[in-house]
């Protein structure tokens, strides 16, 4: 039997908690299930894959369409993947739902944790190097994110645990029938 692959998608802003949310789902996947799962990491992504690229429209596109390819390639093969870019235009996420949905199954995790909770929280300090002008086009303050219409899942970290989030995410794919 050939199981169908299957593509986790999230998306959000810096610091929104979708690494981490994304990283405890495929802790877990990889104990309770026998097929191969692959986290397409973002700074792996941006330091491999996508080497070289900024954060124009144009190359963010690049990098997710790069993504969305590798993802869907997976997926043919009858993988589970799970990636976590920022992917903030709508558009692009919907070529790649269109990609992967050739080939597999697409689900669309939205980590829709405010901006102004990811700013408070600043793991990184890139919002305040942001405000500062020091990092342009950041998302969230001098770039758009567009708000998904389509998430099969939405969930905001402010007051949700990473272990709620991921049983969030698995019980989704349980009910999906993936799992
Ligand atoms: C947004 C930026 C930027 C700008 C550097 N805007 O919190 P992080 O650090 O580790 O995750 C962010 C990461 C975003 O890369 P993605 O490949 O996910 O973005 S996209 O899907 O839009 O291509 C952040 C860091 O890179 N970073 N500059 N200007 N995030």
């Amino acid at each position: 039997r050939h199981e169908r692959g299957l593509v986790v998608f999230f998306t959000g802003l810096s610091g929104s908690g979708k690494s981490t949310v994304a990283r405890a789902v495929v802790d877990r996947l990889n104990e309770t299930t026998d097929r191969t799962v692959t986290l397409l990491d973002g700074d792996l992504v941006r330091r491999n894959l996508s080497a070289g690229l900024g954060f124009s429209r144009a190359d963010r596109d690049r990098n997710v369409e790069r993504i969305g390819f590798v993802a869907a390639e997976i997926a043919r093969h009858g993988g589970l993947v799970v990636c976590a870019p920022i992917a903030p235009f709508a558009a692009t996420r919907a070529r790649v739902r269109q990609m992967v949905s050739a080939t597999g199954d697409f689900v669309l995790i939205h980590v829709a944790t405010p901006v102004e909770e990811c700013e408070r929280r600043d793991r990184k300090g890139l919002y305040a190097r942001a405000r500062a002008g020091e990092l342009p086009d950041f998302t969230g303050i001098s770039s758009p994110y567009e708000t998904p219409r389509d998430a099969d899942l939405v969930l905001d970290t402010t007051h949700v645990s990473v272990d709620e989030a991921r049983d969030a995410v698995l019980g989704l794919l349980t009910e999906g029938g993936w799992l």
